[in-house]
């Protein structure tokens, strides 16, 4: 009995274990910082999910947030798209295939999410998340180390 609940408790935590590694938590408040200066992607899980939370207090159209992951020799030609007509559930962007994954830009007290494929990022290319806000890419940015 002893046995059977230890092996149990084993393949929970496994499978506890393999989401962690397949998603990835942010925050970021109105301070326009986020939490993290790098999140790290699996690229063999077959789905990976971006978890953001934005804390603070702001209303979308004052100092919405969102989470953006992009190859970084596209991030100049992809801010360059930033349009408040294109609207907070796009994230202020067109849809383009340099844009790997975005969540919707969300006002403080929401969360948000997005799940992408990432077996097509690359160990050897750098790739960078940002927030669309038009204007908070010069300092709401990190790096996604893929792995
Ligand atoms: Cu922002």
């Amino acid at each position: 009995m002893r046995v059977l609940l230890i092996s149990l408790i084993s393949i929970f935590s496994s499978t506890i274990f393999a989401d962690n590694h397949c998603s990835a938590d942010i925050s970021a408040a109105d301070n326009m910082m986020f939490d993290k200066k790098e999140i790290t992607v699996d690229s063999t899980c077959s789905s990976f999910t971006v978890n953001f939370n934005h804390k603070g207090k702001m209303p979308i159209q004052a100092g919405g947030h969102n989470v953006v992951i992009i190859e970084s020799k596209n991030f100049n030609s992809i801010v360059s798209k930033i349009d408040m007509k294109l609207g907070a559930d796009a994230g202020f962007l067109p849809d383009m295939p340099e844009v790997i994954a975005k969540t919707a830009i969300i006002g403080g007290g929401s969360v948000t999410k997005v799940s992408f494929d990432p077996s097509s990022m690359s160990k050897d290319s750098k790739y960078s998340f940002f927030c669309s806000f038009p204007g908070h890419y010069a300092i709401m940015k990190g790096n996604v180390k893929v792995m």
